[in-house]
């Protein structure tokens, strides 16, 4: 029987959130929703949407990213599991094609200062560091200080980024059809 005032262990947690597919705009205002109700865990800040030029192949449209701050009593697996219920329901499709487009992406960046390689589970997520698209939006949502196990501070990583290829987007905005410059 749980003790009175005594509730799960919470931990911080942030996701990051990309679209490129059938509206990405509405994707991920929707995601920020879906978000809201995982369970064992409240959101506790979210980033604007920014615009970006695709990482990887570049014959894809443009990006919507964006990042969450939640606190969470769910382990990691059950987080990851939670995230791909969330993908799934947004019509996300495995293609097999490695950062090809999607209609929703949502990755858990960082859980407390945790390290972890499980099959299936890298924390910190792999390429967070060096991506503009991660952290940008992450600065907005970060607790002050924040470090990438392994990788620096925000600040460091964020002054290491080349420039360019990200801008936010008003919080009206639809994404235009005219690919940004890279
Ligand atoms: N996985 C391992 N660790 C994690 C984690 N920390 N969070 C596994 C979430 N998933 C994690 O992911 C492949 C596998 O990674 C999953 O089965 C999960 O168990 P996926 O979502 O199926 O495929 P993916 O996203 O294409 O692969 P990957 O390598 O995670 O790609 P990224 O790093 O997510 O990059 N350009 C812009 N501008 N904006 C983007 O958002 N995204 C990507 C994808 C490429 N280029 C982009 C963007
Ligand atoms: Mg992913």
């Amino acid at each position: 029987m749980p003790v009175a005032g005594q509730g799960p262990s919470l931990e911080c947690a942030y996701i990051g959130l990309g679209a490129n597919l059938a509206d990405p705009v509405r994707q991920v205002q929707q995601a920020f929703l879906d978000l809201q109700r995982l369970p064992l865990s409240r959101v506790l800040a979210h980033s604007r949407l920014y615009r970006t030029a695709p990482v990887g192949p570049p014959d894809q449209p443009d990006f919507v990213n964006a990042a969450v701050r939640i606190e969470t009593g769910l382990e990691p697996m059950a987080l990851l599991a939670a995230l791909q219920a969330i993908e799934r329901s947004h019509g996300r499709i495995r293609d097999g094609r490695r950062w090809g487009p999607r209609t929703l992406d949502l990755d858990i960046l960082l859980f407390g200062n945790r390290c972890l390689n499980v099959p299936g589970l890298h924390l910190p997520h792999p390429q967070m560091h060096r991506r503009g698209f991660v952290l940008v939006p992450l600065a907005e949502v970060a607790e002050s200080g924040l470090v990438v196990p392994g990788r620096g501070t925000l600040r460091e990583l964020l002054a290491a980024l080349p420039g360019g290829g990200i801008e936010p987007l008003a919080p009206d905005a639809r994404l235009s059809a005219t690919p940004m410059p890279g």
